[in-house]
Formats: C-alpha cells, sequence, structure tokens
C-alpha cells in the first residue's frame, strides 16, 4: 500500500497540533475476512531489541518511536510520549513531522497479549465495528468512529520481534477524556454517546463478534473465581483484606439477577462496548460534545445494562476509583440524573421495559463487579490491572465497595428517578 499524502490543510510547526483534520486510510479488510498476517517487525531492519517488560518510560518510549516506523503514517515519526491513563494496554502518542514541516498524531498502543489471547480475532472485530461506526454515523456530525492506520503490508496490527502486538488510531485532536467528571453535562454527554454507539452497532451484519475475553461480565464466574482464589491465597493477602472479602462475600445474592433475566428471554444480547467508563469516550475541549467513542477491545455480545451500570460506576462516583479517602466516596444522584437521562435519549427507542427496569440495579452491580475484580486481582498478586503502588488494587476495591454501599443506599431514589424519566414522552 502507498503512502497517503497529507492534506494541505495540515498544519505546519510551529504550533499545537490541535485542528488537524486527518484524512482516512481506507484499511484493506472487509466484512469478516480474515486479516492477513500482520508484519512481523523482524520483517524490517531494527535499530535494537525491544526492551523488557519493566522497562523505564523513556525506553519504552523509544520503542514506541521505532515501532512506529512500521505504521503507514505519511511521514517520519519523530517523538512519541506515553499517553493517557487505561489500565490494560500501554499506549502513546506519536508525534510526525513532514519534510514541509506538517506535524501529526497518532494514538500507537502495545495490545496487552496477557489479557487478549487472540489478538487476530481482537483485531477483526474492531476493523468491523469501526467500519460499521462509521458507515452509519452522519457525515456532518460531529460525532466520528476510531480509524485504524495498517502497518505498511497493510495489517491492522504490527508485531514486535518479543512477539507482542502493535495498533495505531488517529489521534483523536481537540478532545480528551476525563478519569473524573468535571460537570454533569459531561455525564449526559457520554451516556448519550455509549448509548448511540449501542444503537450503531444494532444492525453490526453477522456473525457475532468474537469474545475477547470470555465471560467477561459474568458476574457470577467472576464470583467464583474470587472465591477461589481467595482459597488459593496465591500471594498471602488474604489475610490483608478480611473486611472486603466478608462484603463481596455478603453480596453473592445480587450477582445472579440479570444472568437469570437473560436466561429467562427478558434481556436481550446485544453487541455492547462493555469497559463504558468515562475515560473510554472523547468529549471535545471547545463544546463539551462527545467526539468518539474509545478503547473497543471488549466490543462484543453482551447486555445494555452492562453499559449503563459501568457508566454509573465510573462517572457518579464523587472521588477518584482509587482514592483512599473513603468519606469522599458517593454516587451522586444528579450524576445519575444525567446519565440516565443522556442514556435514555439515544437508548430508548431500542430498549425493552426490562431493561429499563433494571438501570438502577445494574449501576449497583457493575460497580460491585470490578470491585470484586480488583479484589480478586489484589489477592492474586496484582497480575491484570496495572498498579502504581503496593496495595493499589486492595485501594481500589475498598472505593468500589463504597460506592457500593452508597448505591445500595439511594437505591429507591435512583429507581424513582429512572421511573420519571423513562415516564417522559
Ligand atoms: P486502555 O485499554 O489501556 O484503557 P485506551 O484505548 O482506553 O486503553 O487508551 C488509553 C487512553 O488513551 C484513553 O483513555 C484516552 O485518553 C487515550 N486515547 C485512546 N485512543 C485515543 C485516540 N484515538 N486519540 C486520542 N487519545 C486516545
Ligand atoms: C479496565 O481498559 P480500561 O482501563 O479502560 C478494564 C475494565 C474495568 C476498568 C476499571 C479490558 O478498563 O473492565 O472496568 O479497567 N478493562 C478490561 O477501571 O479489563
Ligand atoms: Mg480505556
Amino acid at each position: 500500500m502507498g503512502k497517503h499524502r497529507w492534506p494541505s490543510s495540515a498544519q505546519r510547526i510551529p504550533g499545537p497540533p490541535t485542528t488537524v483534520k486527518p484524512v482516512v486510510p481506507v484499511l484493506p479488510l472487509s466484512g469478516i475476512a480474515p486479516p492477513r498476517r500482520p508484519a512481523l517487525l523482524s520483517d524490517f531492519p531494527m535499530q535494537s531489541p525491544s526492551p523488557p517488560a519493566g522497562t523505564a518510560p523513556d525506553e519504552r518510549a523509544a520503542q514506541a518511536l521505532r515501532v512506529a516506523a512500521h505504521f503507514e503514517l505519511g511521514a517520519p515519526a519523530t517523538h512519541a510520549v506515553p499517553h493517557g491513563s487505561g489500565h490494560i494496554n500501554d499506549t502513546f502518542a506519536v508525534t510526525c513531522r513532514s519534510a514541509q514541516g506538517h506535524v501529526r498524531r497518532y494514538l500507537l498502543q502495545r495490545i496487552n497479549g496477557r489479557i487478549f489471547r487472540d489478538i487476530p480475532a481482537l483485531m477483526q472485530n474492531i476493523a468491523r465495528v469501526t467500519q460499521h461506526a462509521r458507515s452509519r454515523l452522519p457525515a456532518a456530525g460531529a460525532e466520528r468512529a476510531l480509524t485504524l492506520i495498517p502497518d505498511r503490508s497493510g495489517a491492522p496490527f504490527a508485531r514486535d520481534e518479543t512477539g507482542a502486538a502493535w495498533r495505531c488510531y488517529d489521534f483523536i485532536e481537540g478532545a480528551c477524556t476525563y478519569d473524573l467528571l468535571e460537570r454533569p453535562e459531561q455525564a449526559r454527554e457520554a451516556a448519550a454517546a455509549f448509548g448511540r454507539f449501542q444503537g450503531l452497532l444494532a444492525d453490526l451484519p453477522a456473525p457475532r463478534l468474537h469474545e475477547t475475553i470470555p465471560a467477561f461480565h459474568h458476574t457470577r464466574r467472576r464470583f467464583e473465581t474470587f472465591l477461589e482464589i481467595v482459597r488459593r491465597d496465591p500471594a498471602g493477602r488474604v489475610a490483608a483484606a478480611q473486611s472486603e472479602i466478608a462484603f463481596a462475600t455478603a453480596r453473592e445474592a445480587t450477582v445472579d439477577r440479570l444472568l437469570e433475566r437473560h436466561a429467562r428471554g427478558e434481556l436481550p444480547e446485544r453487541t455492547t462496548h462493555n469497559d463504558t467508563k468515562l475515560n473510554n469516550v472523547m468529549l471535545d475541549d471547545a463544546t463539551g460534545r462527545a467526539v468518539c467513542v474509545i478503547d473497543l477491545d471488549t466490543v462484543m455480545p453482551g447486555l445494555a445494562l452492562y453499559d449503563f451500570g459501568d457508566l454509573v460506576r465510573s462517572a457518579t462516583n464523587a472521588a477518584a476509583e482509587d482514592a483512599t479517602d473513603l468519606t469522599q466516596v458517593v454516587a451522586r444522584p444528579e450524576i445519575f440524573t444525567a446519565l440516565a437521562e443522556g442514556y435514555l435519549a439515544t437508548a430508548r427507542s431500542f430498549l425493552c421495559p426490562a431493561e429499563i427496569a433494571e438501570l438502577a440495579f445494574s449501576g449497583r452491580l457493575i460497580t460491585f463487579e470490578i470491585g470484586l475484580r480488583f479484589l480478586t486481582d489484589f489477592i492474586e498478586g496484582d497480575v491484570y490491572f496495572k498498579t502504581k503502588r503496593p496495595g493499589h488494587n486492595l485501594d481500589r476495591a475498598r472505593n468500589q465497595f463504597a460506592l457500593v454501599r452508597s448505591l445500595e443506599g439511594q437505591q429507591a431514589a435512583f429507581q424513582r428517578i429512572v421511573d420519571r424519566i423513562a415516564a417522559q414522552p
């Protein structure tokens, strides 16, 4: 594939690369055709080998710069810096400068291969989802789909010499993500964007997407895994988490509710995002409007309620997800209201009454489920989520469980909020 040309409107240095309008390279993937074998970076001359895991940030950024050279970027990559605060992948912002001085950024990610075991299937999902979303989003609208940049062989990802898989997206400029909500309007926007996202995936052509992480939101299986890890106590940490273990164990009765309603045919399977935390949607810096739903690794079959539930978990919390002052951890009713209004504005047309009836409960359930996953990971020895300090996962679990308590205490009030909004014409 030849290099795509940059538009003449691309910005000239000096100046921040915030208003660059990207060209949309066409991926050589169509429908469900399996992707071509990604080029191994060892197919290309490399200046130096990949640094091992645990390498200093500068070294990792240097490696990102080397890997960037194998994607179809249109100009040499000159700069790479770690970017964002995701818990799963290694993410870098890569700057490219053309000979004419045009500047453009890309988002380069090393995909977490310990968590995502079938990367070709994962990337096939993402190629299908982004293509479909692009075809459904109004061309004139402000919202856009993520754009995958192929590697030089036309494949949707490349492997480095260690076997790690990397992918590249257009950088969404002039927008950013929020770990902690700043205004209720952001909640409304985020929820409306995820509702729209579910709606536009409703007619994704068959077949079903791959389950990139099997049983991802199967709360019963999450609970059984938790019990098993507690029983094995592989890192000797059970003693340090007694009260959290008791909190979780006491809530076993809640884990089956949505699964049972799904098994009875009352809650339909849909194509859902499954990781709808607030920092997985980009909001425009100037207008505050949702610009792009990102982090598509877990887009797969699921329940609509998983998405609404994770929005409640990540947006209503008045404190950060890992804040240790638990007196600050409360679910804010005005934010819950904004979420319900935003989500129902875009999803009401396809949701069934049983889904609407469980919206308030879903927040409590998913907050519990993610808290349980943080707790399980702490007990297992921090093998899944990235951590920045000892006890980080335990702090997160405590925080999420405090949020569960707050949601439990307001369950009736939140239910009334949903009922009121749903009753409006
Ligand atoms: P993770 O799975 O580790 O959470 P994400 O795909 O969510 O990784 O990316 C991490 C962060 O990088 C996001 O929260 C967002 O701030 C930023 N980001 C991701 N994709 C883009 C993009 N295409 N343009 C600009 N920023 C992005
Ligand atoms: C992870 O990838 P990221 O940081 O957006 C996790 C979610 C959790 C979330 C908790 C693939 O999301 O399931 O809810 O952390 N993603 C995966 O913050 O496990
Ligand atoms: Mg993310």
